[in-house]
């Protein structure tokens, strides 16, 4: 059977991954496949996002490095909402850099990211070592990363024999990299590979850049809808900023995008839910 048409249920069981199988079976259970993404800079906001919505997201998105108040109670707080609302956090650190360094940065600094963030995700452009790296701190903890394969913006570099790496890059690292940030379904037989008979070598796909009103931005972001990303695309996740928190209800906003998100789900898998 196609792992398009497997419910993210079926789907946990392919995984190894502890945080990936979290991630899909919470997304059978709470019948979502939301995630926001809180881009705000004060704490206050930051938590009244997270408390509003954790009744309809799967995953809290977060760039904790812009908010002008962090502290430790922060980070306290979001994970006790995360319990209580059944989400995982994921901090869109995007590390960049080589192993060492970037084992420093998820593992220290003001925000030790990898001591309350659930997923995480890294560039592969310096290529596999950042993944080794990230590995050494994340594995023992039961985290998971994503790799950006591909991003949602205006001319973007992450394309052609860059995400075809990426993707090679994630198959020998499958214990720790669950999936990727992409804008579709990535076909994992390049050139050379091995090919997968099973046809269960699942990755979990979120996708940015998702609205249902706007084109786009002033600054190069792109858009699309929920049903093009799900369905025509065959991506997992929808991750949802401005689209939520720009403006009016919140909450209101963010049942509209789930339950969108939700419906080009089950008729990709055929409403098997
Ligand atoms: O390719 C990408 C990758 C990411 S993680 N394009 C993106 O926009 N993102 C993130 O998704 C970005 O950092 C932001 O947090 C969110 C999109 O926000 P929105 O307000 O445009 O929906």
């Amino acid at each position: 059977m196609s792992l398009l048409t497997k419910t993210y249920a079926e789907r946990a069981s392919l995984h190894a991954n502890p945080t990936a199988k979290r991630l899909l079976e919470l997304m059978d259970r709470k019948q979502t496949n939301l995630s926001v993404a809180a881009d705000v800079t004060s704490k206050a906001e930051l938590l009244r996002i997270a408390e509003a919505l954790g009744p309809y997201i799967c995953v809290f998105k977060t760039h904790i490095d812009i908010v002008d108040d962090f502290d430790q109670d922060l980070v306290d707080r979001l994970v006790a909402l995360a319990k209580e609302h059944d989400f995982l956090i994921f901090e869109d650190r995007k590390f960049a850099d080589i192993g060492n360094t970037v084992k420093h940065q998820y593992a220290s600094g003001v925000y030790h990211i990898a001591s309350w963030s659930d997923i995480t995700n890294a560039h592969p452009l310096p290529g596999e070592g950042i993944v080794k790296g990230l590995k050494e701190v994340g594995l023992p903890l039961g985290r998971g990363l994503l790799l950006l394969a591909e991003m949602s913006s205006a001319g973007s570099l992450a394309k052609g024999s860059y995400t075809a790496e990426a993707v090679r890059m994630a198959r020998r690292n499958r214990d720790f990299v669950f999936g990727f940030i992409g804008q579709r379904r990535l076909p994992l037989h390049g050139e050379g590979d091995k090919i997968d008979e099973e046809g269960d070598e699942d990755y979990v796909y979120m996708t940015p850049g998702v609205g249902l009103e706007a084109k786009g931005d002033s600054l190069g972001q792109q858009y699309r809808t929920p049903r093009q990303v799900i369905l025509e695309s065959g991506c997992d996740v929808i991750i949802v900023g401005r689209g939520i928190y720009g403006g009016g209800d919140i909450a209101e906003k963010a049942r509209t995008y789930r339950e969108a998100g939700w419906a080009a789900y089950l008729e990709r898998v055929g409403s098997k839910n």
